[in-house]
């Protein structure tokens, strides 16, 4: 069975939504964040970078969640997988854009919001992600126009991986008014029933 390392608060939340997509059995493996579990020698011999998420399928080991997110489609022939190289390289394209360009501010002024004490807390940060974020969220909102998804006309890994930042800015209360597009696909992409499970396990999550 699938092992996965990270909670489904964290960046591994879009590997738990593609399992669930897929239907895969999988085991959550404890770990104590706080206790710097994430740090410990067995766990950097699994992912040298000491960061969540992390897979092992059998002898196989994966790190970073949208490197997973891609693997599990492809193994397992899902629809979601990319079905030729043209449509892999749009699925690429849309994922690394999603993970460097647009969750970048979005991280930054998460850790803000939540995780930096107020007196070390910079302003200046959160102003700047608000800044630069409708930049990104317009190239989405155009890449969406006449279309239902992302790429190949089906919900695929590209929306999967890219809903799961987005779904951030939500989070953040960010004003999404001016994107309608977005918006429409976010509600097919937040209504299947692998995002509803994820949903669930975040609530359940936090209430503990
Ligand atoms: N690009 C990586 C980012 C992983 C990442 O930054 N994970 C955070 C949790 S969301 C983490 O493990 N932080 C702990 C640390 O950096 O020490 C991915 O998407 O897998």
């Amino acid at each position: 069975m699938i092992k996965i390392y990270g909670s489904p608060m964290s960046s591994a939340g879009r590997c738990y939504w593609m399992l669930e997509e897929l239907g895969l059995p999988y085991e959550q493996m404890p770990m104590n964040m706080r206790e710097k579990q994430h740090k410990s020698p067995d766990y950097l011999k699994i992912n040298p970078n000491g960061k969540i998420p992390a897979i092992i399928d059998g002898e196989y080991i994966l790190w970073e969640s949208m490197a997973i997110t891609n693997y599990l489609a492809k193994k397992h022939n899902s629809p979601l997988a990319p079905q030729n190289l043209e449509e892999e390289g749009h699925i690429m394209q849309w994922s690394f854009w999603a993970l460097v360009d647009l969750q970048t501010p979005a991280v930054n002024w998460l850790i803000q919001a939540l995780f930096v004490p107020d007196e070390f807390k910079n302003p200046k940060v959160i102003e700047d992600a608000k800044k630069v974020l409708p930049n990104y969220l317009n190239t989405l909102e155009a890449g969406l126009k006449g279309k239902t998804y992302l790429v190949g006309n089906r919900f695929t890994v590209a929306d999967l991986n890219v809903a799961s930042v987005v779904g951030l800015l939500y989070a953040l209360k960010f004003d999404m008014s001016p994107y309608p597009e977005i918006n429409k696909w976010m509600g097919l992409c937040t209504s299947r029933p692998a995002a509803q499970k994820l949903d669930k396990m975040r609530a359940t999550a936090q209430a503990h």
